[in-house]
């Protein structure tokens, strides 16, 4: 069985629905109710050879079916698993999706209250080392990455970033009850952005205004509760992608905390002011790698002229100051800039420049939104000749594909944003759907949703109390195959199953708070 290919969690009403089926005899297909009434049937007709799975897909659009009940589609003998059609379908994936950094928390004790089995100690309280000096600083605060318990400056940027544009699209994020332990009257997500701005704040030389990379012990620890890391924390040297992306956060911080707490809004403005000259003054050959002694996550970027972007605009958006227009138009007249991503920044700065309530250069601002369009066509091409709909060849399944599925359903969404086009907001949709269970590999890629659930994570709480923390988006197949359990498991196969449910295999099976972020922004912008 596992033919049929459906969203696990469900679908609303409203939404377009579509299956995949994928076989060589297609024949007739039916949407069958918990009552085992056939509500719709049909002939299959599109299919579409998938490179990356390797498969024959052919679609099933019963988007028709609306009334509210629990359903399967059934091809011959062949069944998907059950899903729900209601209203509120996306709400428990949602809310869980951002508990996920209230749980990830370092730095104080989590209850179990608010955190359930995922309480725990205070953790990584000690100060930490400069990296080859004998300098301790606090830098007590923010999220644990992913599964391990580093905190890197660069994807806590792209994070935080993905979060604010979220609830600049759909203000009713600000009412989600978190249930999360309140110290502020801000709302709760906030709240909790705000733990992690507090950190990054942390990570800023007071002196020059240049942002340390990442704080994190010499090497991965075991897989037990983060208090039980007792190592060294080393502080990385400052890098140009940590200190752009933390003044381009930074402001856009400011901007949207401005309405709750002007006060805290001028800090964190004031310390963009501070970082952003300094960025472009850090010169390192092809980006930030690890110094001697230091084996953690790098996040490397050999490209560094979009954070710079990134930066201009945002600087720019936060005060109307001339000079970082001119920055941004500097580079924006040489390239064009996308990306979404920890690695690639340049739509977070795209976004910025063409919203800004100051005056632009109408004449780049309409380049600009025309190459974003652009960006979103190549996606939409690419949709055609996937048979699940996502904007994926076969070389897209790289590490944390399940990231770049999310990205590149938020860059269709702006397209529709842009031009009005339903065409691409459909598109969008199927890229979550996509994460939630119509995929190759038939799994709900978020811990603790579908039928089909991922169970063991490469997160070390969740090993360590032997459960899946709920509302964690994996990884997903990478046709790298650079991990050991990888390579058993996955070794013949298409690059669309290319993945592994093991604790093990972070290169397929890993979360971070990015991923997260990013599914979370696709939430807002197509639900
Ligand atoms: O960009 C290239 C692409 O051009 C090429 O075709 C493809 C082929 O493999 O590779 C692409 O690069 C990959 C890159 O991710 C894409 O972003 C690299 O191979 C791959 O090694 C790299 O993986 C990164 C991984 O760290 C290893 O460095 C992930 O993006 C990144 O999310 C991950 O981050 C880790 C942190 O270091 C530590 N904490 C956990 C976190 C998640 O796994
Ligand atoms: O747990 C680590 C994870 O967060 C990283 O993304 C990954 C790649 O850098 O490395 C993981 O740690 C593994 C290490 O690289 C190799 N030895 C086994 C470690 C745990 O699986
Ligand atoms: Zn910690």
């Amino acid at each position: 069985m596992g033919n049929i290919l459906v969203n696990e969690i469900g679908y609303r009403p409203s939404d377009s629905k579509i299956a995949v089926y994928r076989g060589d005899n297609a024949g007739e297909y039916a949407v069958i109710n918990q009552d085992g009434k056939v509500v719709l049937s049909g002939e299959i007709v599109n299919c579409v050879d998938d490179e990356g799975a390797s498969e024959r897909d052919y679609s099933i659009d019963f988007s028709d079916v609306k009334e509210e009940g629990k359903y399967k589609v059934v091809v011959g003998d062949e069944s998907s698993e059950e899903f729900v059609i209601t209203d509120d379908v996306y709400n428990k994936v949602l809310v869980d999706s951002i508990r996920f950094f209230y749980l990830q928390r370092c730095g104080m004790k989590l209850t179990e209250q608010y955190a359930g089995l995922f309480a725990h100690e205070e953790c990584h309280t000690s100060k930490a080392r400069i990296y080859g000096t004998e300098t301790f600083i606090d830098v007590n605060g923010g999220w644990h990455d992913a599964g391990d318990y580093g905190k890197y400056v660069v994807p806590a940027a792209v994070t935080v970033a993905d979060l604010l544009l979220a609830i600049k699209k759909d203000e009713s994020f600000l009412s989600i009850d978190l249930n999360i332990p309140k110290k502020t009257s801000l709302p709760d997500i906030l709240e909790e952005i705000k733990y992690e701005l507090d950190w990054m704040l942390k990570m800023q030389d007071k002196e020059t205004g240049k942002v340390y990379h990442k704080v994190t012990c010499a090497s991965f620890c075991g897989f037990f509760m983060p208090e039980e890391e007792k190592e060294e924390l080393i502080i990385c040297p400052f890098s140009l992608t940590a200190t752009a992306d933390f003044a381009a956060c930074m402001a856009m911080a400011a901007g949207v905390y401005e309405e709750y707490d002007k006060e805290y809004a001028k800090s964190l403005l004031d310390a963009a002011i501070k970082a952003y000259p300094q960025a472009s003054t850090i010169q390192t050959e092809d980006g930030f790698h690890n110094p001697e002694g230091v084996n953690t996550g790098v996040y490397e970027d050999k490209i560094e002229i979009d954070e710079l972007y990134w930066a201009a605009a945002q600087m720019y958006d936060a005060t109307g100051d001339e000079q970082y227009r001119s920055d941004f138009e500097k580079i924006a007249n040489d390239y064009k800039l996308h990306g979404y991503g920890w690695e690639d920044v340049g739509t977070f700065g795209n976004l910025a420049y063409i919203n800004t309530k100051y005056p632009v250069n109408e004449d780049l601002k309409d380049l600009i939104m025309a190459s974003m369009v652009e960006k979103a066509d190549e996606l939409l091409e690419k949709c055609e000749n996937n048979g699940y709909g996502i904007s994926f060849d076969k070389d897209s399944y790289i590490w944390g594909s399940n990231y770049y599925v999310a990205e590149n359903g938020s860059h269709l969404y702006d397209a529709y944003k842009l031009t009005g086009d339903e065409k691409y907001l459909k598109a969008a949709k199927e890229h979550m759907h996509y994460l939630l269970g119509k995929n190759p590999c038939n799994v709900c890629f978020v811990t603790g949703e579908g039928s089909n659930r991922i169970m063991n994570p490469h997160h070390r709480p969740s090993s360590a109390v032997k459960a899946p923390m709920p509302g964690m988006l994996s990884g997903g197949p990478n046709s790298g195959l650079m991990d050991p359990d990888a390579v058993a498991d996955c070794t013949g196969n298409p690059p669309a199953k290319c993945f592994t449910d093991k604790l093990l295999s972070y290169s397929t099976n890993e979360v971070t708070i990015y991923w997260n972020s990013a599914l979370i922004l696709l939430m807002a912008q197509v639900l």
